[in-house]
Parts: structure tokens; sequence; C-alpha cells
């Protein structure tokens, strides 16, 4: 299985920094773009571009493996998971970030077997920062391993936690809440404006914990083994395992900062995807 996620992982790099290029056009922002579910809610024409580059170079050399892509599902494709090895992916995570020039955007790609990612590249060409991972082989940062921090207790711990692109009222008042909490209780909040790029600083040790509310598959397939394989653990932020599917996350350096902030923070549940 090794030899396969490595021949898999090697395909798919290539692909990534290949459509990187596609965001570099727009170091400056990328001006042009629709709402999808509100005003907050954006995507543009690279965000479409990049997942079309990335499905059609992995479904060409792989054509039974299997995708769940953000813009493919923001057009109607159903978002299902089976054992087949599974493509999760973000073609620009940190969309708004993007749109204005705030240079912390990022593609995300995670690869499913059996139900569990074992393979994860996080890529922002705007910084050429390059994150990746694969199962029992570590995590990376443009080829330097990382690790997480060694912080157990939220009073000593950066927390990274975004307010979402939703506007729904009953969300906002548990982003409000709980940014008080973490802001009374712990070092600090710190948003990217990315799921993915806010778990990658979990994985390198620059922050000691992240949670949110509201994501999808593919904002945290590959943060997911990037926080495991730095050796960080990833929950459901009520405590139990991570459900992929939830739209919830929490990822930390160690077991106990995680159940501190689990215990912490007050919980919301968004309809599944
Ligand atoms: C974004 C996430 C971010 C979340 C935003 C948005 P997108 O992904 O990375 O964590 O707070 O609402 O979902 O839409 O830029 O791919």
């Amino acid at each position: 299985m090794s030899d396969e996620i490595d021949e898999y992982f090697d395909t798919a790099l290539a692909l990534v920094k290949s459509a990187g290029n596609l965001m570099t056009e727009h170091v400056g922002g990328c001006k042009t773009f629709e709402l999808k579910s509100c005003a907050i809610d954006l995507v543009t024409e690279v965000d479409k571009n990049v997942e079309k580059t990335l499905i059609e170079g992995l479904s060409k050399k792989y054509p039974s493996h299997k995708f769940i892509g953000e813009e493919s599902v923001a057009d109607g494709v159903k978002c299902i998971l089976t054992d087949a090895p599974t493509w999760i992916i973000d073609p620009v995570d940190g969309t708004m970030n993007f749109v204005h020039g705030f240079p912390h955007s990022c593609i995300s790609l995670g690869l499913s077997i059996n139900k569990e990612v074992v393979a994860g590249i996080i890529y922002n060409p705007l910084l050429q920062q390059l994150f990746t991972a694969k199962k029992g082989k570590g995590a990376f940062l443009n080829d330097r391993q990382i690790h997480v921090s060694k912080i157990t207790a939220l009073k000593d711990a950066l927390v990274t936690f975004e307010a979402g692109t939703s506007s729904d009222e009953e969300k906002r008042k548990v982003v409000f809440e709980n940014f008080q909490r973490i802001i009374k209780n712990g070092h600090g909040v710190r948003a990217l404006g990315s799921a993915a790029l806010n778990m990658a600083m979990v994985a390198l040790g620059g922050a000691d914990a992240n949670f949110e509310f509201g994501i999808h598959a593919w904002d945290i397939a590959a943060g997911d083994i990037l926080v495991r394989e730095a050796g960080g653990v990833v929950i459901d932020p009520s405590g139990g395992p991570l459900d992929i599917l939830s739209r919830r996350v929490l990822c930390a350096s160690t077991k106990d900062l995680a159940e501190e902030l689990s215990k912490t923070i007050v919980q919301y549940y968004p309809e599944r995807d």
C-alpha cells in the first residue's frame, strides 16, 4: 500500500504545483468572482480551473479513483465517501483572501483510502509554502520535517479559528462566544482565513490548536493527515473521533490540549455534507 500511496502522491504533487501557477497569475488579488451561498462565500474561475486541472489529471491516470471537489459539489455532484481511493479537493482554500490579494490561500488535496486520509498536500504558491504528509512518513514544510508544539494547556495556547462564510445568526452567536472564551482562557486567537492553512500552522507548531464549525471535507482532509503525521491529534470538537463529513473539526498539538479546548468551547452542529 505504501508504494501505491507514494505513486499516487507523486502524481498529485506534480499536478498541484502546476495548478499553483493559475493562482500566482493573481498575486495582487482576483477581482472577478461570483457569489455562492451568501455575500461572503465567493468563487473565482481560478477555483474552478484548479479543480478541473486536478480532477482531469488524476482521473486520466487513475480512472477508478473517486473525487470530492468543492466546486463539483457546488455544481450538484453528490458528496459521497466510499472505501475507494478518493481525492478530496479544495482548489483554492481561502478564496476570500485570494480575491483580496491577502496571500494566505492554498490548494488543499487529501487522498482517502478505506475512508482514512493517507496523504495530503497543502500548497500556498503565493508564499511558496508546500506542506505535505503521507501515512507513517511524517509531515513536511518545503521538504523540512515539522512537528506540533508541546503545549498541553489552553492558558499557554495560540488557537486558530474562523468566523466562516455562514451568515447564520445562530452560528455567529457561537463564533462570538467562542472568541471570548479563547481570548479569556488562552494566549490568543489567529484566523488565516483558510482552514487548511490554520491546520498547517498547528502541524508546524506555530499555532497550538485549531477548531471550526461549518467547514467541509475538502477544507480539512489534507490538514487531518498533516497534523497527525506532525504528532498532533485531530478529533470531533465534542471530543469523539473525527467524522470528515460532519463539518466539524478540532486539532491540537496534544491530547490534553484538545480535551481542554473541547470542554471550553460552545458546540455547534451544522448540517452534514
Ligand atoms: C474557507 C475555509 C475557512 C472558512 C471559510 C471558507 P473556501 O474555504 O477555509 O476556514 O472559515 O468559511 O469555507 O471557501 O475559501 O474554500
